[in-house]
């Protein structure tokens, strides 16, 4: 409800007799309504009072009057009333609408402003204005795990399976899983660290790579199948073999006839490589983009990449626990910026899952038409062989819905 203060104020400034019969506490719409038939006029210096003053501002010279009729009629005839020095309508101020929705007002984490770039890229704060996610739409990230333990997973995540070592516990001793993980569903809004880009959604953690980041495609083919069974929408994979695989291609097959999108990275050979699944029949193969737009220079590229989504310097969780890492030395503890293509899947597949939930019903095919078809043209013009179609829009992806060209 607007609140008139200026009338509010007029009541209280204005003295004398005539408020007696306004009263002190009327209904908002009927001083609105009030108004509408009222006129201020100002009188020149000497002339008498109008006697059809209803109110007055007697050390401004101005008085309230009340019309009947016409409002520009009268404005007119006391325009041409010799005494009159000026006349205007009563006009209502009101409070000033709330400011839209700037980067990530929506929000508390801390941190999301390390993020900022990426996220305008893709405009998320515009997207979550529509859908922060459902928490009945579960992304499996077919990973190394997650930190099941970590501030920014709880109430996050869904029962997962640890293909490696066979249970329930698909405990990450990488870290890459959780990275992953977070980009997708980091608890938002609790006021520390960061927020998933799908933060409403929920993650199905799959281990089917090692603590050195590695497994046989049987493990993965196996992930893919345990995933689509229990109820993910997406499935995530941020891996890759340099060799064509039947039993991957099966599992992906199996996920696309259960209605499950599957999302692959390209890699990160900065040349043509074939990776499978990026090269897998029916799968979203992702390149990678800079905070810039640009495609990133170490995508790999190829005739197969469908689209590219932010892949550089993406902010998200690390495990909270220790981990070395023979190549790259000691992980990040409980945040750090994560790059490759890596990141780029796991953006597509929170993005994937903000439109799932809100159009639930949006089959596997329509879904990987809408996310390539929405997408902002980058690099060369029209599709090229390092970002496809173009970078993911979750905005548009949430409010365009283009036809099969
Ligand atoms: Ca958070
Ligand atoms: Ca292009």
């Amino acid at each position: 409800m607007k609140t008139p203060w200026l009338l509010a104020a007029l009541v209280v400034t204005g003295c004398g007799s005539q408020l007696a019969a306004i009263p002190r506490v009327a209904h908002a719409d009927a001083i609105e309504a009030q108004a509408a038939q009222e006129v201020l006029v100002k009188l020149k210096p000497g002339r008498q009072a109008l006697t059809r003053a209803a109110r007055t501002l007697p050390k401004l010279g101005w008085q309230v009057v009340k019309v009947q009729g016409d409002l520009a009629t009268a404005i007119a005839k006391l325009k041409q009333d010799p005494a009159v020095a000026a006349v205007e309508p009563q006009r209502l101020a009101h409070l000033f609408d709330q400011p839209k929705a700037r980067f990530n007002l929506a929000f508390n984490d801390p941190d999301l402003p390390k993020r900022q770039k990426t996220d305008e890229r893709i405009q998320l704060a515009k997207a979550w204005e529509i859908t922060h996610g459902s928490p009945d739409v579960v992304v499996a990230i077919l990973d190394t795990g997650v930190d099941e333990a970590h501030p920014e997973l709880q109430g996050k995540l869904v029962p997962g399976y640890d293909v490696v070592n066979d249970n329930a516990n698909p405990h990450d001793d990488h870290s890459h899983g959780t990275s992953c993980a977070g980009i997708v569903a980091a608890l938002a809004d609790n006021g520390v660290g960061v927020a998933g880009m799908a933060p409403g959604c929920r993650v199905m953690p799959v281990k089917v790579l090692n603590k050195r980041g590695v497994g046989p495609l049987e493990w993965a083919a196996k992930g893919i199948v345990w995933a689509v069974d229990h109820g993910a929408r997406v499935v995530s994979m941020s891996f890759g073999e340099d060799a064509a695989s039947q039993v991957l291609q099966d599992a992906i097959d199996y996920a696309r006839a259960h209605n499950v999108l599957c999302i692959a990275s390209m890699g990160n050979d900065g040349e043509e490589v074939k990776h499978w699944p990026a090269c897998s029949t029916g799968v979203l193969a992702l390149g990678a983009t800079y905070e810039d737009d640009r495609p990133a220079l170490f995508t790999t590229e190829g005739s197969w990449v469908c689209m590219a989504a932010p892949g550089s310097r993406v902010y998200t969780i690390s495990p909270t626990y220790e981990i070395i890492d023979p190549m790259f030395g000691k992980r990040d503890l409980n945040y750090t910026y994560f790059s490759g293509t890596s990141a780029s899947s796991p953006v597509t597949a929170a993005v994937a899952a903000l439109v799932i939930s809100h159009e639930p019903a949006i089959t596997e095919v329509a879904l990987k038409l809408r996310l390539r078809k929405t997408s902002d043209d980058v690099g060369d013009p029209g599709w090229d062989r390092q970002s496809g179609d173009g970078r993911v829009n979750a905005f548009r992806a949430l409010t365009e819905k283009p036809s099969a060209r």
